[in-house]
Formats: C-alpha cells, sequence, structure tokens
C-alpha cells in the first residue's frame, strides 16, 4: 500500500504528540485528519474507523492501528528505533510505556480549572520526579553515553525528549536539578531532524490554549 499515512486525532498534542515525534524520527511523510468537532467524531465511531472508538489512530501500509504505544513500537521498529538485542528491546519498551504512563496527568493538566492547577501541578510534579524523572536520570548517569540504551538512539530517546518538552511548557525549571537530563536535552536539540522538526511549520503541535481545552471538552467530556 503505497498511499501516504495519516494520523487521526484532534489539532493538538496530546496523546499523538508522541506518534508525531517517531514519525518524524522515522522520516515518514504523513497526512493528518484533524477531528475537530462533537458530531463528526461520534459519526466516525458509528461508521467503526476506530477499533476501540478512540484516538490516536493511524492508518499506514494498508493497517488501521490504534492503542498509541502499538502504534509507536509500530513505527519504532520500522524505523530501528527499538533496540538491537532482546535486553535492549525490553528496555526500550519499558522506558517507553513508563514515558506514556509519566505524561497523562500531564495532559489532563491543561483541563483543569485554573484555581486548582497550582495544587493539582504540585501533586504531578512530586509523582514525575519520584518515580520518573529520578529513574531517567540515574539511567543516563549509568549509560553515560547520551542513550537511554545501547549505544545509538532508540524510541526511549525521542520519547523522553518529547516528554520533557511538554513539562517544561507547564514549568520551564522542571529538570534544573538533573544534570544528565539537561546534557540530554541539549545534545538531542544538535541532531538534525529534531532540530527541523523544532522548527515552526513542522508538524508538532503547540502546548493546549483555551480554545484548544474548549474544543477538545466538547468532543470528549461532554
Ligand atoms: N489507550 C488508548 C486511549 C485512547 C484515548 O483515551 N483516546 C481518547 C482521546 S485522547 C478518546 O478517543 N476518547 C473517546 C472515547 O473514549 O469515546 C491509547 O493509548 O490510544
Amino acid at each position: 500500500n503505497m498511499s501516504k499515512p495519516i494520523l487521526y486525532y484532534t489539532d493538538g498534542r496530546g496523546r499523538a504528540e508522541k506518534i508525531r515525534w517517531m514519525l518524524a524520527a522515522c522520516g515518514i511523510d504523513y497526512n493528518e485528519s484533524f477531528i475537530s468537532n462533537k458530531v463528526d467524531f461520534q459519526r466516525q465511531q458509528a461508521e467503526g474507523l476506530y477499533l476501540f472508538k478512540e484516538i490516536p489512530m493511524l492508518e499506514i501500509d494498508g493497517m488501521r492501528i490504534v492503542q498509541t504505544v502499538s502504534i509507536l513500537r509500530y513505527l519504532a521498529r520500522k524505523g530501528n528505533f527499538m533496540g538491537e538485542t532482546e535486553k535492549e528491546q525490553v528496555l526500550v519498551d519499558m522506558y517507553s510505556v513508563g514515558m506514556v504512563e509519566m505524561t497523562i496527568p500531564g495532559l489532563y493538566f491543561p483541563f483543569k480549572p485554573n484555581d486548582q492547577k497550582p495544587q493539582i501541578w504540585l501533586g504531578i510534579k512530586k509523582e514525575l520526579k519520584n518515580k520518573f524523572l529520578n529513574a531517567f536520570e540515574n539511567i543516563l548517569q549509568t549509560t553515560n553515553n547520551g542513550h537511554l540504551v545501547g549505544n545509538k538512539q532508540t524510541m526511549a530517546d525521542v520519547l523522553l525528549f518529547e516528554s520533557i518538552i511538554y513539562f517544561m511548557d507547564i514549568e520551564k525549571e522542571i529538570i534544573n536539578e538533573y544534570p544528565k537530563l539537561q546534557a540530554f536535552m541539549a545534545s538531542m536539540k544538535e541532531i538534525p531532524w529534531v532540530q527541523k522538526f523544532l522548527q515552526p511549520g513542522s508538524k508538532r503541535k503547540d502546548f493546549a490554549d483555551e480554545k484548544y481545552v474548549a474544543m477538545v471538552t466538547d468532543i470528549f467530556f461532554s
């Protein structure tokens, strides 16, 4: 199937942003189909476009893949970002699933009432640091080669970069106490495809603004 892949999601980061980063890492050209209202989404659900009536969905190689992590693994295997040995592969898998999980509270954060945000952010930040950032800092300390797994870039590196960008958009100083994470971010930014994807005009999305929050609330939460 030679047609261009299509990513189905809203015109925002959400669960799809890590997929966009992996598509960029793989150098895969694709189109996006943006879900922008409840009526269209419900029609697509009724038509059976999405296996579990959920997005993101990636139409690629004649398949309609759902489940964020399944899409990510498919792309990682396709682009050789899954690690070399069985041991490397399970580490890439573990770290990547961890990063998807650690980002979810951050994805819900923009939808919280403004007056509750400071308190909610404290809770999110505590768990983010204790459970995840500490762990990834230690892993980078151990490998000491700028990569989480093996000695080349894997999906784990790509998703860590995306996750940290996301949380830095909430609190710019979030990795200030983590020298290895800071060095990791700096070295990722030197990579040509990363630089290109960080430029305006790429398929990267902005942090949720008021308009996006209102649209998504209407589509999924009302
Ligand atoms: N486990 C799924 C969760 C997907 C999910 O919750 N998607 C939301 C939007 S971000 C959705 O489509 N909700 C619509 C619904 O459940 O009716 C994944 O990781 O892809």
